[in-house]
């Protein structure tokens, strides 16, 4: 399926533009978890957890590497941070995964990934939050360069699971080279959607929504402003705010595309795409 406006609301059933109720509180548009960000790549967690909040989930808490809280407090007021004990590193390595599955208790969803990375038995790592959290989770980035070679062996989620790579990320999730998963994006993303029982957003021109049950949507929005640092990151935060807000995998990875596309379209049409930065894509939301 093509998503356009009319595929969203009438097919996926999402509607951006109805009101909101009068009686409702932040508690009804739910609480999102970020994991994201270590010390020279903190840009990635304030791109993520912008993202989420101007998407409209009611809370957004970012956990990050203890030290990291002071140089990142007053940058974004809106969100809550929640400092991790990191040996003084600012890296994710030092910090134990159960610290953050303990902060993804009561969470609506969790999105993980963003400028984490890498470091030593990061899958293990990562599978402590994969198995424990009960929430629906989206994994980006570096969190996905942790699943590689690793997810053939890990159980299948019980909570919705969105991954969310570009294409040299995919190539590392089926260790292949980027061109073959170019040549056939519809299928990679179906094949991999369908055994893994995830829902998988392989991006770029023509993001592709490959589901679990082995249907696949083509996007229609956005434009190549968009491949500027940081852009993933904020599609990120939009999806895991549509998973806390309720919203089921589907319609979470096709609207947060689709809006993410559109968000950059009127960015690019404001400002030109050269001159396009992910932030701009914040704005426009
Ligand atoms: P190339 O360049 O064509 O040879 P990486 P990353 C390929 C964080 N960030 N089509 C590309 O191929 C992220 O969140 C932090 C085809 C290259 O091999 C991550 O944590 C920012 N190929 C971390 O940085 C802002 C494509 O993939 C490889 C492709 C690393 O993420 C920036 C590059 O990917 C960034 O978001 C495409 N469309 N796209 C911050 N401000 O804090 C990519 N490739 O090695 O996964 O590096 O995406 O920069
Ligand atoms: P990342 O590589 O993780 O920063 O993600 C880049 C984001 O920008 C993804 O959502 C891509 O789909 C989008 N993007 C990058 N290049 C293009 C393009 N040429 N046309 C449309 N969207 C793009
Ligand atoms: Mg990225």
């Amino acid at each position: 399926f093509l998503i356009t406006e009319g595929t969203l609301k009438e097919r996926l059933g999402v509607d951006p533009t109805l009101p909101r109720n009068k009686d409702t509180h932040k508690g009804t548009y739910g609480h999102l978890l970020v994991a994201a960000g270590s010390r020279r790549m903190t840009g990635a967690g304030l791109l993520c957890s912008k993202a989420a909040l101007r998407t409209g989930c009611g809370l957004v808490t970012w956990a990050v590497p203890d030290s990291l809280m002071g140089p990142l407090t007053g940058h974004l007021p809106e969100v809550m941070l929640s400092g991790l004990p990191d040996a003084g590193t600012g890296q994710w390595g030092s910090v134990v995964p159960e610290a953050l599955l303990s902060l993804a208790d009561g969470k609506d969803a969790v999105a993980v990934g963003p400028g984490l990375g890498q470091f030593e038995k990061g899958a293990q790592w990562l599978q402590t939050l994969w198995e424990g959290a009960e929430c629906p989770l989206v994994l980006d980035a570096d969190a996905l360069n942790m699943l590689a070679g690793v997810i053939n062996r890990w159980p299948v989620r019980k909570a919705p699971t969105v991954l969310t790579p570009h294409p040299g990320e995919m190539a590392r999730l089926l260790n292949v080279p980027v061109r073959e998963v170019q040549a056939n994006r519809i299928e990679a993303a179906r094949q991999f959607a369908e055994a893994h029982q995830v829902t998988l957003v392989l991006k770029g021109a023509q993001t592709v929504i490959a589901t679990p049950e082995g249907a696949a949507y083509i996007n229609t929005t956005g434009n190549p402003g968009m491949a500027t640092g940081g852009a993933g990151d904020v599609l990120t935060g939009m999806i895991g705010s549509l998973l806390a807000q309720g919203y089921n995998a589907t319609q979470a990875a096709c609207a947060g595309v689709y809006l993410h596309g559109q968000a950059g379209d009127q960015a690019a049409s404001r400002r030109g795409m050269n001159a396009l930065i992910a932030s701009d894509i914040i704005d426009a939301l």
